[in-house]
């Protein structure tokens, strides 16, 4: 990025210049994922902009996603992901799907415990007035990429003891032939709020998926809900639609 690359007159606004310069360089792969830029103070002595002007184009690239700043050690280039083409017909796990993909999956967990219900598990589970809610609330990755936030209610009839979920809560219930047989999905748009996208390593604000899950048993009693967000960058939901009879 030598001084001589910029110019006053053409180009667009300065910063919109250096905004060029760092995706062309990423497309190009002159920088790759997670390469580190040098500080602004230094980028703005290599180019001969000034600090506002870097900071502006610096700002413009982690809006779009391309760069990623992590408070204390400064502006990466943001890891790519691969988009992943989900299925939407088939009631399956995270786990079970990633293994399909022969993907290795991570999950860390936020929260695990028995707590009094909120209303609005109240109402998803049909609780009575007593009963206790198990909540499991992970991120989930797969070969170390973050890609949803996963926050699942179960009635503690169901799950008594959430801390005995280690990897799949499917696998779990499977083992104790409380599988759910079918489920109705909803989703729906979101913004990423800040906590959100600091967990799944995204800039606040761009786009996610809001995916609520609720499942049941064959007898009809509701096994889940769950409320995830799942990264608009990485999914693809892909479903067969036949001739409406
Ligand atoms: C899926 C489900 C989620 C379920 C989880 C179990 C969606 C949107 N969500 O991710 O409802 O709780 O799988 O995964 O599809 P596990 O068996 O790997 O823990």
């Amino acid at each position: 990025f030598s001084p001589d690359t910029f110019s006053d007159s053409g180009g667009g606004p300065l910063y919109v210049q250096l905004h060029r310069r760092i995706a062309e360089a990423i497309a190009s792969g002159r920088l790759k994922p997670g390469d580190n830029l040098p500080p602004e103070r230094e980028m703005a002595a290599m180019t001969g902009l000034s600090r506002v002007t870097v900071r502006k184009g610096v700002e413009a690239l982690v809006g779009s996603g391309q760069l990623i700043q992590k408070r204390g050690s400064g502006t990466f280039v943001a890891p790519r992901v691969e988009r992943l083409e989900q299925a939407l017909s088939l009631l399956t796990s995270f786990t079970e799907d990633m293994a399909r993909r022969g993907r290795q999956v991570e999950s860390r967990w936020i929260a695990r415990g028995l707590h009094a219900p909120a209303p609005e598990e109240v109402m998803a589970l049909g609780l009575g007035a007593n009963d206790r809610v198990a909540r499991l609330e992970r991120v989930r990755s797969s070969d170390g990429v973050p890609l949803a936030i996963e926050r699942a209610s179960l009635p503690a009839s169901i799950l008594p003891d959430p801390e005995g979920v280690d990897r799949s809560l499917y696998a779990v219930l499977e083992g104790r032939n409380l599988r759910p047989v079918r489920a109705v999905q909803r989703i729906s748009a979101a913004n990423l709020a800040v906590k959100d996208a600091d967990l799944l390593g995204v800039p606040p604000g761009v786009a996610g998926l809001r995916i609520e899950r609720v499942s049941y048993l064959p007898s009809g009693q509701v096994v889940e809900f769950t409320r995830s967000l799942y990264r608009g960058d990485a999914y693809d939901f892909a479903v067969e639609l036949k001739l409406a009879p």
